[in-house]
C-alpha cells in the first residue's frame, strides 16, 4: 500500500494506492485501485504485476464505477406478500433457516440445490461456503455454468485420462504454431478454458519471433486479424478440419515415438477418422479444399503445435468429438507436456502435481426427472434443474453470482419453473434479473470489498501464479460477504461449516482463506498475504500429467463412447445460430453501465447474402425464428461474418437469445448441455 497526496481545488485529501487484482475473469490481471475514504477514484493496471504487466481490460477498470452503481444491492431483500422488501439480515436468515428445514422435512435434502454461476468462481470464499452448505445439508445438487459452457471439456479429459480436471496451457514461450478454434481471446481472454491477461501481445509475440496463428472461426473477429491464417467453416462443423489433420498425420507425420509410449487407440483412431479424406472434408465444413491443405502444410513445417478452444466449438453439438480430435492432435503431433507444445497447469493453489492421481469416478444417473442426463464430477447438468423445479422435486434454489435467465435456453420455461420453488435465495452485487425471482436476496460485498485468493481457476492462467488481495474499500451499506449469510443460516439449522469451529462472530475473509491453503500449495498464506502481489512459481511444469494421472503413462485415442458418437454428428444447418461476446461485459455482468449499452447493443450480425435473402438491411428490424422461438432484432449486416451464421449476443432480457434455444430436444446425452451454437435459425424482416 502506498500513500499518496492529492491536492483537489483547494483543501489536500489522502488517496491511497492498493495493489489487488480483478476477478471479474479468470485472467486476474493485476490492478492498482486509487481510494479516498470508502470511494473508488480509479482502478488501473499494476505495470509491476508479474503476470499481467499493467494490462486491464474495460471491464476491470470499470470495477469501480460498478461498485457505486445506483443498481448496486445494498442490503438484504426478502418477499413479503409477493414484493421484495428490505429487511434485517436477522429476519431474512431466520425466516431462511425456517423455510429450508421445511423443504428437509417435506422432501428431505433432495429438494435442496444450489447453482454456482460464473462469478461463484470468482469469489472463492462464496463457492466453498456454498458447497460446504450443501454437503452438509446432504444435498446433491449441485449445478455449475461448467455444465452450461463446455462440460465437453472435462468429460472427453476424462475419457481420454482418467481425469476431468486437466487444463492445457499453450507453450507460449516456445510454441511455434498455435491454433484457435472457435474463441476470440482478444475480446474475451478466452476466459473458459484459459485466462489470458493481455492476449494481443501473447499472441503477437508468437508471429514476431516466426511462429503462425491459425484461428477456425465463423467470423473475422479481433483475433484473426492477428493470425497468419484463417478458415471459416459452416457452423458446428470444426470436427471435419480436425479430423481431416489426423487422417493425413496418421498416414505420414505422426510423432510415432511418442504415440508408442504414450498412447493406446492408436488404430481405433486412425479408422475413425478414415472418413475425413480432403473432399468430404471441405465440403462438410464449407471451406476449400486448398484452404484444408494449407493449414495441414503449417502443422507439418512446425511439427509440434499448441491449441486452444472456445465456445464456438464446445457449445456446439459436435462439442465431444471436438475436443476429443483436438487432443488427439496434440498426441499425434508429439506437442502434449513438450516444448512448443502444450502443458498443463496444476494451479498454484491446488498443486495438482504435488498430489496422487487418482481417476475420477465415472458418470451416475441424473437427476429423478432426467436420469438420463448423468451426473459428472459431482455436478447434475444445469438444464435438468429446471425439470428438476417443474417436476416439484427441487424446492429451494439457491443461485450465487450467476443469472440462469439469461443462460438457459427457454427464457419462459425458466422463469416458470423458478416461480414453483417454495424458496430462491440469490447470492448477487446488483439488482438484476434473479433479484426479480427471489424470494431471499443476499446483498454480497463484491471483489473490491472483499479479501480472496484465487479459486481453482488459477489452473487456467497461462503462468503457476496466485494472489492474496486484502479489500481494497471498507464494506458499503448493509452488504455482507458472500460466505456469511451462508454460514449463518448453517449455524441457524445445526450444522456449523466454518473451519476449525470458528463462530460467525470471530470469522472474517481470512477465516475461510487460510483453510483453502493445503500443505501441498507452493506457498503458505502467511507468504501469499505478505508478498503483495502474485507469486508465480517459474518452472513450467511439463511430464507431471504423463507421470501422476495417465494411466501407464498413456493417452486413450479412441475412447468407445466418443468413437459411437462420431457416427451420429448431424449435418449442419444451412443458417445457424453462434454465440458473440462483447468487449465491455461479461455475460450478463456489466450491461448496466452507461457506455457497455450504448456502444454494445446487442444487434444480430448477419452475411449480406443471407441479409438480401430475407429482405434485411444494415439497421433495419430483423425477425431470428428457430424450432423453439422467436426474437427480434436490429441487423447488422457485415461481410465479416460468413454466409449462414447469424450471430446474437447473450446476456441481455431484450432481446434474449435463449428463447431460440431447447433445453429438451437439443441435448448431448454424454455430458448433458444442451445446444447453443449452431443452431437452426431463418430469417425475416421485423
Ligand atoms: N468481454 C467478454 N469477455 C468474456 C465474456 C463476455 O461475455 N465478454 N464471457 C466469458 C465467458 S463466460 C466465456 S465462456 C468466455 C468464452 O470465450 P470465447 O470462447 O473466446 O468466446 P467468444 O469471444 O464468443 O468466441 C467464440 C468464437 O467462436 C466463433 N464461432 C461461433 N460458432 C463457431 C463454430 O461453429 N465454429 C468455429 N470454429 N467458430 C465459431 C464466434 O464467431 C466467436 O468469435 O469468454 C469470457 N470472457
Ligand atoms: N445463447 C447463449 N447463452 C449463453 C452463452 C452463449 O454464448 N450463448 N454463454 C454461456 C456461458 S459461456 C456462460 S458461462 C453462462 C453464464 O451464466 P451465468 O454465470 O449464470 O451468468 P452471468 O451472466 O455470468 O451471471 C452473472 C451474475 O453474477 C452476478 N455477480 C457479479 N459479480 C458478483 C459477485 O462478486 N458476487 C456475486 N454473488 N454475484 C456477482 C451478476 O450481477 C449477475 O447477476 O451463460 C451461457 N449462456
Ligand atoms: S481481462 Fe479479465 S481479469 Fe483482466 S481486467 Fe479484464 S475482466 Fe479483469
Ligand atoms: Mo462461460
Amino acid at each position: 500500500m502506498t500513500r499518496r497526496r492529492i491536492d483537489r481545488n483547494t483543501h489536500v485529501v489522502a488517496a491511497i494506492e492498493v495493489k489487488s487484482y480483478c476477478r471479474i475473469c479468470p485472467a486476474y490481471c493485476g490492478v492498482v485501485v486509487t481510494v479516498e475514504g470508502d470511494r473508488v477514484l480509479s482502478v488501473k493496471g499494476d505495470r509491476d504485476h508479474p503476470v499481467s504487466g499493467g494490462y486491464t481490460c474495460p471491464k476491470g477498470r470499470a470495477l469501480g464505477e460498478l461498485h457505486h452503481h445506483a443498481k448496486r444491492l445494498d442490503g438484504p431483500l426478502m418477499r413479503k406478500h409477493g414484493r421484495l422488501e428490505p429487511v434485517s439480515w436477522d429476519e431474512l436468515l431466520d425466516d431462511l433457516a425456517e423455510k429450508i428445514g421445511a423443504t428437509l422435512k417435506r422432501t428431505g435434502p433432495s429438494g435442496i440445490g444450489m447453482y454456482f454461476g460464473t462469478h461463484a468462481n470468482f469469489d472463492s470464499n462464496l463457492y466453498w461456503a456454498g458447497s460446504k452448505l450443501l454437503r452438509a445439508l446432504g444435498a446433491r445438487g449441485k449445478y455449475t455454468s461448467g455444465t452450461i459452457d463446455a462440460p465437453s471439456y472435462p468429460v472427453v479429459r476424462r475419457l481420454m485420462s482418467g481425469v476431468g480436471w486437466l487444463f492445457t496451457i499453450p507453450d507460449f514461450e516456445c510454441t511455434k504454431l498455435l491454433l484457435l478454434l472457435g474463441t476470440n481471446p482478444v475480446v474475451s481472454h478466452n476466459s473458459h478454458m484459459a485466462g489470458w491477461p493481455n492476449p494481443t501481445a501473447r499472441l503477437r509475440e508468437i508471429t514476431r519471433r516466426g511462429g503462425e496463428i491459425w484461428v477456425v472461426d465463423a467470423r473475422e473477429t479481433e483475433t484473426t486479424q492477428l493470425a497468419t491464417g484463417h478458415l471459416a467453416p459452416h457452423p458446428g462443423s470444426d470436427y471435419a478440419v480436425l479430423g481431416y489433420l489426423l487422417r493425413e498425420l496418421l498416414r505420414d507425420g505422426a510423432d510415432r515415438a511418442y504415440l508408442d509410449r504414450h498412447a493406446i487407440g492408436v488404430d481405433e483412431l486412425t479408422r475413425a477418422v478414415e472418413r475425413f479424406d480432403l473432399d468430404t472434408s471441405a465440403r462438410l465444413a464449407g471451406v476449400p479444399a486448398a484452404q484444408l491443405e494449407e493449414l495441414l502444410a503449417a502443422v507439418r513445417r512446425h511439427g509440434r503445435i499448441s491449441l486452444l478452444t472456445g465456445t464456438g466449438v464446445s457449445m456446439a453439438p459436435a462439442a465431444n468429438t471436438v475436443h476429443w480430435f483436438a487432443l488427439a492432435l496434440l498426441a499425434v503431433t508429439g506437442s502434449m507436456e513438450r516444448e512448443g507444445g502444450v502443458w498443463f497447469n496444476p494451479g498454484f493453489m491446488q498443486s495438482l502435481d504435488r498430489r496422487d492421481g487418482k481417476p475420477d469416478p465415472g458418470p451416475e444417473p441424473g437427476p429423478a426427472s432426467r436420469p438420463e442426463l448423468p451426473r459428472q464430477g459431482g455436478e447434475y447438468p444445469t438444464i435438468t434443474l429446471v425439470d428438476e423445479l417443474e417436476a416439484g422435486n427441487l424446492d429451494s434454489l439457491f443461485v450465487l453470482g450467476g443469472n440462469l435467465i439469461v443462460a438457459l435456453p427457454d427464457e419462459a420455461r425458466v422463469r416458470a419453473a423458478l416461480a414453483r420453488a417454495s424458496v430462491v435465495v440469490v447470492s448477487d452485487v446488483v439488482d438484476g434479473d434473479m433479484v426479480e425471482c427471489a424470494t431471499h436476496v443476499l446483498a454480497s460485498t463484491d471483489p473490491l470489498e472483499r479479501a480472496d485468493l484465487p479459486h481453482f481457476a488459477d489452473c487456467l492462467s497461462p503462468a503457476v501464479a496466485a494472489q492474496y488481495t486484502p479489500a481494497v474499500v471498507p464494506v458499503g451499506a448493509d452488504r455482507k460477504p458472500g460466505w456469511w449469510p451462508l454460514a449463518a443460516v448453517a449455524e441457524r439449522l445445526g450444522i456449523p461449516i466454518l473451519p476449525d469451529g470458528v463462530s460467525l462472530d470471530e470469522a472474517d475473509d481470512d477465516t475461510f482463506l487460510r483453510a483453502r491453503v493445503r500443505p501441498t500449495t507452493r506457498a503458505t498464506f502467511e507468504e501469499l498475504k505478505s508478498a503483495g502481489t502474485a507469486l508465480v512459481d517459474p518452472e513450467r511444469p511439463f511430464g507431471w500429467v504423463e507421470r501422476n494421472i495417465l494411466p501407464d503413462g498413456r493417452w486413450n485415442l479412441a475412447p468407445e463412447p466418443l468413437v459411437a458418437q462420431l457416427d451420429e454428428i448431424a449435418e449442419v444447418p444451412q443458417l445457424a445460430l453462434i454465440p458473440r461476446r462483447l468487449w465491455r461485459r461479461m455475460n450478463s455482468y456489466g450491461r448496466e453501465l452507461a457506455e457497455t449499452q450504448e456502444r454494445e447493443p446487442p444487434d444480430v450480425l448477419l452475411n449480406p447474402e443471407d441479409a438480401a435473402v430475407a429482405g434485411v438491411a444494415d439497421g433495419e428490424g430483423v425477425r431470428v425464428e428457430s424450432a423453439n422461438g422467436s426474437l427480434s432484432g436490429v441487423a447488422r449486416v457485415d461481410g465479416s461474418i460468413r454466409r449462414g451464421a447469424v450471430a446474437i449476443p447473450h446476456g441481455w432480457t431484450a432481446p434474449n437469445v435463449s428463447v431460440l434455444l431447447s433445453g429438451t430436444d437439443d441435448v448431448d446425452p454424454l455430458t448433458g448441455m444442451p445446444t447453443y451454437c449452431a443452431v437452426p435459425v431463418s430469417l425475416s424482416a421485423a
